[in-house]
């Protein structure tokens, strides 16, 4: 009992996730789900061999260099991990891991229900109904725009992209995308799938663009103006990756303008009390809080990817998931 590494889980986790986290490691738990300070962070780590963080919680530099030598590992219960400064963590020899693959399905459900939600108007027909401004009906009544057979276009085609392709696919859709690296021509045709070399290429060709690339120095206002600029007239922004990745003001304007129809966002910079206040009451935004990966089945797959990391860590073996 005594000699089992102490993991301190920033968070409350799934139940199957802590019974399985109790039964093999000294658990520091928070079964009030307290939101921690940095100071919080620090101090409850003295004790800790590991941390399993959620986005939640901000590992700057400086937490990093507070954190106690005992620290060799944070386990995040997450896919990005933009919330860690890698670098800080990797000269500490604090080994760093994610939890792919296993949100893909549900985050790009909540993707598809972004595009539909924005694209057939839902933020002001959801309104009318529960408003009880809905009076008449007319042939030009809460018109949109139909996806069906349009083109789904994709910035960051990694795990979730491709999975919300195969899904816009389903809606007869033909997929555009660029990334850094080509898929193979197996899963660009598996996926029906139209390579672009550069952003600047895709956006042109995108009646929906989906956003699902990581936050990263290079990616942080990825979607600016200039860019906004190439959509078609009318497209639909779709961004379930990071709120980072897009630029407020200028969505904000092409929504004004029309130049963008509607926005279907998960994610948002500021979030989740400081988000840019046009969003709140836009009707043309769809929003929603940040749930790309909020399905029991999902909060389990990960809650189980972050241990079955943790197992390797201290069973000296490199981490599947391994990011720094
Ligand atoms: C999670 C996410 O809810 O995994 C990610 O990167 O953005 C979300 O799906 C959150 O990060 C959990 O920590």
């Amino acid at each position: 009992m005594g000699d089992k590494p102490v993991v301190f889980a920033t968070r409350k986790l799934p139940e199957a996730v802590e019974a399985r986290l109790v039964r093999d490691y000294e658990a520091i738990l928070n079964p009030d789900d307290k939101l921690y300070t940095a100071d919080e962070l620090v101090e409850i780590s003295a004790g800790a061999d590991a941390i399993l963080p959620c986005h939640t919680e901000k590992f700057t530099a400086e937490v990093i260099a507070r954190l106690p030598e005992r620290v060799k590992a944070i386990a995040n219960f997450s896919v990005g991990y933009d919330h860690v400064d890698t670098a800080a963590a990797k000269q500490r020899g604090i080994i760093v891991t994610n939890t792919p693959d296993v949100l893909s399905d549900a985050t790009a459900e909540i993707a598809i229900l972004c595009m539909l939600g924005a694209a057939r108007r839902a933020t002001e027909g959801v309104a009318l109904v529960r408003e009880a401004g809905w009076k008449d009906w007319s042939p030009a009544f809460m018109v949109g725009t139909q996806t069906t057979g349009k083109r789904f276009g994709v910035i960051g085609m990694g795990r979730v992209g491709q999975v919300a392709a195969k899904r816009a696919r389903g809606f007869d859709m033909a997929v555009h995308y660029t990334k850094r690296s080509r898929l193979d021509a197996e899963t660009e045709a598996a996926l029906g799938a139209t390579y672009h070399a550069t952003i600047e290429e895709l956006l042109p060709q995108c009646d929906v663009l989906s956003l699902h690339c990581p936050a990263t120095p290079e990616t942080t206002g990825l979607l600016n103006a200039e860019r906004i600029a190439l959509l078609p007239k009318g497209a639909i922004v779709v961004n379930t990756a990071r709120g980072a990745v897009i630029d407020d003001a200028a969505l904000i304007a092409a929504l004004k303008s029309g130049h963008v129809a509607a926005a279907g966002l998960d994610v948002f910079n500021g979030e989740p009390t400081d988000i840019h206040p046009a969003y709140r009451k836009h009707p043309k935004v769809f929003p929603l809080p940040h749930i790309g990966s909020a399905t029991l089945e999902t909060r389990d797959g990960m809650g189980f990817r972050a241990l079955d990391n943790l197992d390797a860590i201290f069973a000296g073996k490199e981490p599947v998931d391994r990011v720094a």
